[in-house]
Order: structure tokens, then sequence, then C-alpha cells
């Protein structure tokens, strides 16, 4: 399986995340994706591809012009403000303000377009988030060209970014994206099934009234974890897309055996939905060693689960999103690739 991956990705270095009352180092950092590199060179991987510069088109077709100008300036007005830390929001339009649109100043704009405060942005976030956009784009050209799989090794990831909102470390959705491009390259119909332990709010948000792109999300109970407001069974989409929405919240300390039946239903319905491409949004925080989440999967069953989803029969774009285990990411994240391969 080939892989794509931009270096540009080291742009992304944000010094402070607000976690539990406190300014602490990111759990999302550049190393995790040395870690990847280095298992998929270990293990006999092709070499790593630069992804090919594909402008901001496809981009826009999932996000907002709006949306996209303040990430592309958030940081040069948020320094000419005079602000010394990273940008981090500290005010939202929350219930009962009923303001429609960002306000003039920086630190209220920023509150605007952000759906939590632990994100901080610093300089080279937008060129990193673009980066990994066109990581997506060009993967997805492999598939669309006929690969039978391929490997977008995106960061930062991309599955809470709705259409004009960043946080939980993402800013595009390279998913979203992606899947944008598979259904222009001819799949009438493709899947984006999110494996990551946390909600992806952003891809449901983008695709909630869509019939074309199926989203199909296996996550820890958003009434315990994050993202909270998003991700519950009763959502099953709108308009078009009625009944194309597919959460499976699941409890707190989920093991394989319960994960795995909720991927089994995942599976058979993208089967039934007749789609012709499929998009893993390949998170590894359920692992059991993962600090921030509480799902209890071992590294071999990650080979399993990749297996499963190749008997799926389909062309398939695996788009990295979280995984914070850092030691244990390389091995996670490449056992689901192995366990694809060897089914
Ligand atoms: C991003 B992805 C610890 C709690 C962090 C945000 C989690 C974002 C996860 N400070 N809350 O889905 O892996
Ligand atoms: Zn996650």
């Amino acid at each position: 399986m080939r892989t794509v991956h931009s270096d540009r990705h080291l742009l992304r270095a944000n010094r402070t995340e607000l976690n539990q009352g406190r300014l602490v180092p990111p759990f999302e950092k550049p190393e995790r994706v040395a870690h990847i590199l280095a298992r998929l060179a270990e293990r006999g991987f092709p070499a790593v591809e630069p992804p090919v510069e594909h402008g901001l088109d496809m981009v826009a077709r999932v996000h907002a012009p709006d949306y996209l100008h303040f990430l592309e300036t958030v940081w040069p007005r948020w320094t000419a403000a005079g602000y010394a830390g990273e940008a981090i929001p500290t005010v939202w339009p929350s219930r009962r303000m009923t303001r429609k649109g960002p306000p003039e100043e920086i630190d209220g704009a920023i509150g605007w377009y952000a759906l939590c405060g632990e994100t901080s942005i610093s300089g080279g976030t937008w060129e990193a988030a673009r980066a990994a956009a066109d990581v997506a784009l060009t993967a997805a050209d492999l598939v669309a060209g006929g690969e039978r799989a391929a490997f977008a090794l995106c960061r930062p990831p991309g599955h809470h970014a709705a259409q004009d909102m960043f946080g939980g470390y993402c800013f595009l959705n390279n998913a979203a994206i992606a899947a944008e491009r598979l259904r222009d390259r001819g799949a009438a119909t493709v899947a984006v099934l999110d494996v990551d332990f946390h909600h992806g709010n952003g891809t449901q948000a983008i695709f909630w009234e869509r019939a074309d792109v199926p989203f199909l999300s296996l996550h820890g109970d958003p009434r315990f974890e994050f993202p909270y407001f998003l991700g519950g069974a009763d959502e099953i989409g709108a308009g078009k897309g009625e009944g194309r929405n597919v959460n499976y919240p699941l409890p707190p300390g989920t093991g394989f055996e319960a994960w795995a039946a909720a991927l089994e239903d995942a599976c058979a319905r993208i089967k039934a939905f007749g789609a012709e491409a499929l998009v893993v949004s390949l998170g590894v925080d359920t692992f059991a060693g993962d600090p921030i989440s509480s799902f209890k999967l071992a590294s071999p069953d990650f080979l399993t689960y990749g297996a499963r989803i190749a008997r799926l029969g389909l062309p398939t774009l695996f788009v990295m999103e979280g995984g914070y285990a850092v030691a244990e990411i390389g091995v996670n994240t490449v056992n689901v690739l192995e366990g694809f391969q060897g089914a």
C-alpha cells in the first residue's frame, strides 16, 4: 500500500493545549507521525510520496470561504493585536447570544469559528493544515486511479472540523475533502467509516443531508466523552441524507468484542448503502494505552479489524486521524494497514 505524506506537518508545532485547567504540551504532536513513518519503513512499506498541490478548490467544496479566510489570517491578526500566547478562544456564541456572524476583534472572531477551547493556533498551522488536505487529495487520486487502497498520513487530523469550525486538534476535514474527490472521480456513493475513538462531528455535519456520502462512526458515548454535544444514536441525517448517518456510541471501557460487533453492523450497512468506495477516518486512540481515551483495544485487534474492512471489497482510502499513545501509534496504525493487505 502506498502512503502519501508531507513534511509540512512539522509547521503545526503549537506549544500549548488547555487541558484540565492547565496549559500543557499538546497531545497531538509531530512525534506521532515520526513513529508511524518508522513503522511503515520497518514493515517494508513503499517509500512515502509527497502530495501534489491541489489548490483550494476541493477544500472550498467542504469549507466556507469566510472560515478559510479566518484560518489563513488568524495568527497574524492575533499577534498584531499584541496577544503574547498562542491563539485560544475564551468566548463563544453560546445559547441565548444572538449575533449572527464573527465580530471585528480577533479574540471574538476566534470564538465564532471554534467548537471548543483546547486547540491553540500558532504560526504555521494553516500551512500544515493545507498540506494535510493535499495529502488526502493525492492519496484519494491514487485510489481513484485504480489502487486497491492508499494511506493518507495526514497531520493535523480533520474529523472534528466542520464547514466553518475548528477544534479537537482539527482545522480542515481531510476525510471529507477526500470523499468529495472520490465522488468527483466517479464513485457514485462514497462511505466514510470513522473508527477514531472520538465522534467525527465535523464529518457528520458536512454530509448530514447527503445521500451520496453515508457517514458511520464508532466512538465513545458523547454523554461521557468529547465532543459531548454530537454523536448520539438518534442522529440519522436529514433530507436526502436521512438514514445515512449512523452513530455507534459505545460506553467507556468498551473492549474489542463489543467494538467489533458495532463494526460488523457498520460493514453490513455500508454494503446495503451500495458504497463504491470507502474512506476510513483512521484514529488509533481506541488503543487501551491511549492517554485521553477509554476503549480497550490491544495492538493485535487492529490487525483483525483491518482485515474485516478489507472484506468489504471496496477501493479504500485510509486517512489518519487521532492516536496519542505515541510509542505504540506506529504499530497500531500499520497493523490496520497490514491486516487489510493480508485479508
Ligand atoms: C481529536 B481526535 C484532553 C481532552 C481533549 C479533545 C480531544 C480531541 C481528539 N485534553 N479533548 O478525535 O483524536
Ligand atoms: Zn480521537
